[in-house]
C-alpha cells in the first residue's frame, strides 16, 4: 500500500513510523509511506499556507491554492483524498478494514479552525475524525489512522500478533476477557483456578462470562 501525507508538521511524524511494527512493515514494501510538506507548494516568500476567513471570526483557515495543487500533483488514478479533522466521519476498526483494501491513500492534515469549503468539496473523497476533541493539527489523527490500517495489510502482522485481532474486529463479540501470565501468584495476588485447572470447557466458559460482563459494565454500546 502507497500512503502519501499531506502536512504542515512532516518532523511530528519522526518516530511514531520509525519504530516497531509500522517501519518492518515499511522495510518489508508492504507500505510506502512518504510525507510532504504543504509549504513547497507556495509561491510567495513567506509560503503562506493559510488566511481569514470571508465574513469575519476567529482563526485560520487553510488556503485552498497550495492544497490544490499538493493534491493534484500526488494523486494518481486510484488514490484516496482523506482530510482529517475533528469534524469527520468517525474513524473506527470497520473504517480500518475498509481503508487496508486500498492501494493508496493521500491524507490532507489541517491546522487552525480547518479548511476551506472548497477543498472539501472538490478534493476530499472522505473526511475522518479520530475522536470527539480538538487537537493543535492533524499530525497525531493521521499517524492513528495509518497505525490502524497498516497492522490490516495482509503480511504485515506475523501469527502470533494477529490472533488478537478477532475480538474486537468482531465487534458483536465485547471486549477481551482478562488474561494473565506467569507467575501463578504475584505479591499475593492469585490466578483464577480456573485458569490454571487445565479444563479446557471450564475456561472457555469462565472466558465467555468474563468478557460479557466487561463489556456490559464497560461498553455496553458494543452489545447493541
Ligand atoms: C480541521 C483532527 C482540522 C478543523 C484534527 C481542526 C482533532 C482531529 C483541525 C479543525 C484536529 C480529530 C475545526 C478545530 C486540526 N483535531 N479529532 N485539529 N477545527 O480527528
Amino acid at each position: 500500500m502507497k500512503i502519501d501525507v499531506l502536512t504542515l508538521f512532516p518532523g511530528m511524524f519522526a518516530g511514531p513510523l520509525d519504530e516497531s511494527i509500522i517501519m518492518r512493515a515499511r522495510k518489508a514494501g508492504l507500505l510506502d509511506l512518504k510525507l510532504h510538506n504543504l509549504r513547497d507548494w507556495t509561491h510567495d516568500r513567506h509560503k503562506t499556507v493559510d488566511d481569514r476567513p470571508f465574513g469575519g471570526g476567529p482563526g485560520m483557515l487553510l488556503k485552498p491554492e497550495p492544497i490544490f495543487e499538493a493534491v493534484e500533483s500526488l494523486k494518481r488514478e486510484k488514490t484516496r483524498v482523506i482530510l482529517m479533522s475533528p469534524a469527520g466521519r468517525k474513524f473506527d476498526q470497520a473504517i480500518a478494514r475498509e481503508l487496508a483494501l486500498q492501494e493508496d491513500l493521500l491524507f490532507v492534515t489541517g491546522h487552525y479552525e480547518g479548511f476551506d469549503e472548497r477543498i472539501r468539496e472538490s478534493l476530499a473523497d472522505d473526511e475522518l475524525s479520530i475522536g470527539d476533541y480538538v487537537l493543535t493539527n492533524g499530525a497525531l489523527p493521521v499517524m492513528v489512522v495509518i497505525d490502524a490500517v497498516t497492522r490490516l495489510i495482509p503480511g504485515v502482522l506475523g501469527d502470533d500478533e494477529s490472533s488478537q485481532d478477532e475480538s474486537f474486529s468482531a465487534g458483536s463479540a465485547g471486549l477481551e476477557y482478562p488474561q494473565y501470565t506467569r507467575p501463578a501468584e504475584f505479591r499475593g495476588m492469585k490466578v483464577p483456578d480456573v485458569l490454571v485447572s487445565g479444563h479446557h470447557a471450564e475456561i472457555e466458559k469462565w472466558r465467555r462470562e468474563q468478557a460479557k460482563r466487561r463489556t456490559q459494565e464497560r461498553r455496553p454500546d458494543l452489545l447493541e
